[in-house]
């Protein structure tokens, strides 16, 4: 029981700006405050003994467009909610203690024969390919990141689900001596997302092993983290060790923590505001600009479909 739960996203309005972190560090490049910010610049965003190196770059998928820059890859790794290791969007020195290797992905459930498969005999067995994507987080910043991955589908092919299978349930995983972040108990860990069937299987739901051309970073959620950039950046879940075909609706992270703010659906629309902030426009990272959001973050052509007769639901939170 808490009495005061810090929710994601309830930290301060100058923790929250995206100026406050990005344009305090430019101001220091550009000041000469070299020592600082070489350590910055200086640690690789990837592992680069990754035994997948030799994978990357991938071809690029051309299909997916984007209507903005990549955001530099020093300020994408470098910005990030992985509350794993610590609440604020600096974690990136405090997640290179993520061990990556030996990392298994256990997939069970509603499955014909349950298996763990090892994260390289998995990349090896995909079709990986790079695709410009944007991403949306809730709390209204925005960038766009060149993945490497493959599609969810094809996972979920090979898992062979059985018919009663209605929902994917994704999880990180759960180590509270590598992970500090972990040690808080008010959150409930490990952290947990989940899609519908159907979600899962269309053809933007993508699961990220690599960005900018190379093994994933660990501020990143290495080694496999999903990608479904229709929806508000938090279904994105990192880190994933389990993958799990259920009859149920599975409990996700924040819905846990604060169900009226963060929803099972939590699809991008401008119309409908967050609780306790408006949703109508976005911060791109990187920029001065702010832009105005767009339903299902622009990819309603691949994705509307997926919630007609569902006009009840909760679809946008
Ligand atoms: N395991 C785990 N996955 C997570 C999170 C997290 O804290 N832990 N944060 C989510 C949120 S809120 C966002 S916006 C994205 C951030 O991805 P990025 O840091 O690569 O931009 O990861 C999502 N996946
Ligand atoms: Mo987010």
């Amino acid at each position: 029981m808490f009495v005061h739960r810090r929710k994601g996203w309830e930290i301060r309005e100058s923790e929250a700006t995206p100026e406050h972190l990005f344009f305090a560090r430019r101001s220091l490049l550009k000041g000469g405050a070299a020592a600082a910010a070489a350590s910055w610049l200086a640690a690789p965003a990837f592992a680069a003994d990754d035994p997948a190196d030799a994978l990357y770059p991938a071809k690029r998928n051309e299909i997916f467009k984007l209507d903005r820059a990549v955001t530099p890859e020093e300020i994408n790794s470098h910005y990030n909610n992985f509350y794993e290791f610590g609440s604020t969007k600096d974690i990136f020195d405090a997640a290179q203690s993520l061990k990556t290797r030996p990392w298994t992905i256990k997939i069970d459930g509603l499955v014909e024969k349950p298996f763990d498969i090892g994260i390289d005999d998995l990349i090896k067995s995909m079709p990986l390919e790079e695709r410009l994507y944007r991403h949306r987080c809730v709390e209204a910043w925005a960038m766009a990141a060149p993945w490497t991955g493959f599609p969810l589908r094809a996972l979920v092919e090979a898992a062979k689900p059985l018919s009663a299978a209605k929902y994917v349930r994704m999880e990180t995983f759960l180590d509270r001596a590598m992970a500090p972040g972990q040690r808080q108990a008010w959150y409930p860990w490990p952290y947990v997302e989940g899609l519908t069937m159907a979600e899962a299987a269309n053809d933007l739901s993508f699961l990220v092993t690599g960005a900018y051309g190379k093994p994933l970073g660990k501020s990143f959620g290495a080694p496999l983290r999903l990608a479904t950039p229709w929806k508000y950046g938090f279904k994105s879940i990192k880190s994933i060790t389990r993958i799990s075909f259920v009859a149920e609706r599975p409990k996700t992270f924040w819905e846990s923590l604060q169900a009226s703010e963060y929803g099972f659906w939590a699809n991008v629309n401008p119309a409908v505001p967050h609780p306790r902030w408006s949703q109508a426009s976005e911060e791109v990272l990187g920029t001065q600009e702010r832009r105005p959001t767009q339903i299902f973050n622009g990819y309603g052509e691949f994705v509307a479909g997926l919630y007609v007769g569902l006009e009840k639901e909760r679809l946008f939170v």
